[in-house]
């Protein structure tokens, strides 16, 4: 799949961006704000094949030297897991939308190819592999005999292609098999069928096939470029391969794509052969993409790559002054694992983070899915694909506050893709649970979507999650708005989606003896009770959620002047929701019907959906007090002995409860506990959900915007108590910057990218003076000693100095 895309570059950040490089060049490892970051190890990936039968697979397919150890590129289309060896390397490639049919039937994503390059150096010495974040590059790097042998590898997405780069010093001592596989071409099951081919010509070779489920026509070309040396192509026993013989450098360029084309028939409900036009074929656009690389060659697109990478990496630094330990990532996480004192991984996580969104989300591609871009498998644990009662929304949860608000883009694609068939399970769930409120138009029932997803079929809502999904879904539409402040946006992606979900939410609801409104049926997602889903009538998932979406539908509507008959519903049905209630444990109730924390359905549940009004949603507040006591007695009895993405929801929770201490001790608890020595983080299994989690948190954790003001510092941990950040986002599209000293700010700046009136909060902030960047005094309002509130023009940085620090 492959969708012209217009490289964009904000003005702005090309400027941060020059500035970063020259800091950058000065002062690589000190302790300022701009760090090279890297993941890296002294020793190769293993590579002992998967294995279903061990017990931690918990009865999933596990790879688990591909999921612990090997390193992962991605430039939203495709995805690489590099194991770095020097006997036989290991690359496994990743396309999003080749999938078979998958569990559950609804097609999964499946491994694309494994490509194995046969050096057999077997003694390395000085050994490293390493990502470097900040480039976005991989290096493979070892001396041999007494050559020195040189690997870069890069993913780019303005050229979609997987460049290679592989030297030997001394010139001439560079020999290799490049020896490319189709995996499962065996299947296990006869429905995920598959054929393949992989033929040698020249200085090519082409791996083509067939995915039976959904007729998915596959091509991955491997395009060989020597410097010296000779290539030689054979096809012994119909397997395609490339001998190397003594050349100074290789250029290796790798391409794939499907025929599968993201439309609204996609989704449709036909036959699963004919999603797809079988008789399309993917090779002429293959082609011409390994035709535009080789005319590029590498340094131009390594330079490009540079350039739409860094563009988005380099928008936000975090620095928590932690020395940079020397030791390699999988040791320093052992380390961290036995005391976790060194808070530089902390650190790293965040901007790793950043790293995998930018890998897994852009423009013109499909989603990240619950594994990313990355699957080594043939049947891909919950399918890899977009789950709905928290995954998908998780992965994105921290687009809009890490500046990163365009990755979130190709959600919002993929659901105009889906929205009709979307559209038809709405009608046919209401007219599953809600005749009387069908509407006579069968477009006319707003659209909805429930848990399971995945490029090939979407799901409704039912069994064990409520209706609320969709709403939990559109919250990130109202976020892309409420952050960047793009009218257009609103009107026409996010005013859509939003409306029609709460014409759909409203024909949920049914009234109660009390005159209230309430969704039924409702369930909290996933929670059972005596083994069983518990369904119920207006859980708090699904009350707060209708209260969540019917809100930004009005604020919406005022913003762009808009008073239909969908909104005037709204504003009606808003006030009968009761959607919060305190219980007899001063908890925040999960169900109507609990008195007592607990009684009703699992105690210590990974998902605490009754706490979506606190996060992401806002219900729940600093201005709701005994809501908020109540999230904080919930999340208390709830505990944190609990799942990956699990603990980042608590994270973000104790963020926005204000509880420093408490959130950092669960994100030093995610780290210890769920974290892989790659740095991907488990549920188990690998799931990228509390990678993006996290990394949402420790944003919410330095800045929080929903309240009405940019509250500074909101939640700081002791372990972070002297540190600096530049541009992370609050609602209103504020960069905003800050340094801190003894656990106290020392400065703040504040660029206004869409010139509104600025409100900030921070202990004693009444006391300082605002400037302008040339130090003139800024008009400001006080608002009391810690909220300031003034005008701002577009373009223009703001400084709060306490000079008494
Ligand atoms: C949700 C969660 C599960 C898992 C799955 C992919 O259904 O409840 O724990 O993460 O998504």
């Amino acid at each position: 799949m492959r969708r012209d895309v217009t490289m964009k570059t904000k003005p702005i950040n090309c400027v941060l961006y020059l500035l970063l490089c020259l800091c950058i060049s000065v002062s690589a490892q000190a302790a300022s704000s701009n760090r090279v970051y890297t993941v890296w190890d002294n020793q190769p990936a293993p590579n002992r094949g998967g294995d279903y039968g061990i017990s931690k697979a918990r009865g999933y397919p596990y790879d688990e030297d591909w999921e612990l150890r090997s390193y992962p590129l991605g430039n939203g289309y495709m995805g690489i897991n590099l194991f770095g060896r020097t006997d036989t390397e290991r690359i496994q490639l990743t396309e999003k939308t080749l999938c078979n049919e998958g569990l559950y039937g609804i097609g999964g994503m499946a491994s694309c190819a494994e490509i194995y390059l046969d050096f057999d150096h077997t003694h390395p010495l000085n050994y490293s592999r390493t990502i470097n974040l900040n480039e976005a590059t991989a290096t493979v790097k070892y001396r041999h005999g007494d050559v020195d042998y040189t690997r870069e590898h890069f993913m780019s997405y303005p050229d979609n292609v997987l460049a290679i780069r592989l030297s030997a010093n001394p010139k001439g001592k560079l020999s290799f098999v490049l020896r490319p596989e189709i995996p499962y071409l065996a299947p296990k099951k006869e429905s995920n069928a598959k054929t393949g081919t992989v033929i040698a010509k020249a200085d090519l070779i082409t791996l083509a096939g067939n995915v039976k489920h959904f007729s998915v026509n596959y091509e991955v070309q491997i395009k060989v470029i020597n410097n010296g040396g000779s290539l030689t192509a054979t096809n012994e026993g119909g397997k395609g391969t490339i001998r190397v013989a003594r050349a100074n450098s290789v250029v290796l360029l790798i391409c794939a794509d499907t025929n599968y084309k993201l439309s609204e028939e996609v989704f449709a409900e036909e036959t699963n052969s004919e999603k797809l036009d079988i008789n399309q074929k993917p090779h002429a656009a293959v082609s011409k993409l390994i035709s535009n690389a080789v005319a590029k060659g590498y340094e131009k697109l390594r330079e490009r790559h540079l350039q739409d990478y860094q563009n988005l990496f380099n928008r936000v630094t975090l620095n928590f002054n932690r020395d940079v330990p020397q030791e390699p990532t999988r040791i320093l996480l052992e380390q961290y694992q036995q005391e976790p004192s060194n808070h530089y991984l902390e650190e790293l996580m965040f901007h790793y983070g950043r790293y995998l969104l930018i890998a897994t989300s852009r423009e013109g591609a499909l989603p990240c899915g619950l594994q990313g871009v990355w699957s080594q498998y043939e049947v891909t644990p919950f399918t890899g694909g977009f789950w709905h009662n928290i995954n998908v929304q998780m992965n994105y949860w921290g687009a809009f506050n890490t500046n990163l608000a365009e990755t979130f883009i190709p959600y919002v694609e993929f659901h105009e893709a889906y929205r009709r068939e979307a559209r038809i399970l709405a009608t046919k769930y209401l007219q599953r649970h809600r005749p009387d409120a069908l509407a006579e138009e069968p477009t006319d029932n707003g659209w909805t979507i429930g848990t399971g997803a995945t490029p090939y079929r979407i799901q409704g809502p039912g069994g064990h999650s409520g209706p609320g999904t969709g709403a939990l879904t559109t919250k990130l539409f109202w976020d892309y708005y409420d952050f960047t402040r793009d009218k257009a946006f609103l009107l026409e992606k996010a005013y859509p989606a939003i409306q029609e979900m709460s014409l759909f939410l409203a024909k949920t609801l049914v009234p109660s003896d009390d005159g209230l409104l309430l969704v039924k049926p409702s369930a909290s997602p996933e929670q059972k009770h005596n083994g069983r889903n518990y369904i119920t009538t207006g859980t708090t998932f699904d009350q707060c959620l209708v209260w969540e979406n019917h809100n930004d539908l009005i604020k919406a509507a005022k913003i762009l002047n808009i008073n239909d008959e969908v909104v005037e519903l709204a504003q009606e049905q808003i006030t009968k929701l009761d959607p919060i209630l305190i219980g007899k444990s001063g908890q925040v109730k999960e169900f109507r019907e609990e008195q007592f924390y607990g009684e009703i359905g699992q105690k210590t549940h990974r998902h605490i959906s009754h706490l979506c009004a606190l996060y992401p949603g806002t219900l729940i507040n600093s201005n709701t007090k005994e809501w908020l006591d109540g999230s904080i007695v919930t999340l208390d009895l709830r505990g944190n002995r609990t799942t990956g993405w699990a603990m980042a929801h608590r994270m973000n929770c104790r963020a926005r409860t204000k509880e420093g201490e408490k959130a950092h001790e669960v994100y030093v608890k995610f780290i210890r506990e769920r974290t892989l020595p790659n740095l991907w983080t488990t549920h188990p299994p690998f799931q990228i959900d509390g990678n993006f989690g996290c990394m949402a948190g420790v944003a919410e954790m330095l800045v929080q915007s929903h309240e009405g003001c940019i509250e500074l510092l909101p939640a700081l941990p002791k372990a972070w108590n002297n540190g600096q950040y530049k541009g992370l986002v609050a609602r209103g599209n504020f960069e905003i910057s800050a340094v801190w000293k003894d656990g106290k700010a020392t400065s703040f700046e504040i660029t206004s990218n869409m010139g509104e009136s600025c409100r900030i909060k921070y202990p004693g902030i009444g006391r300082v003076g605002l400037t302008d960047v040339s130090g003139q005094t800024a008009p400001c309002t006080r608002e009391g000693a810690d909220r300031i509130r003034f005008a701002t023009k577009r373009g223009e940085t703001y400084i709060l100095a306490f000079t008494s620090r």
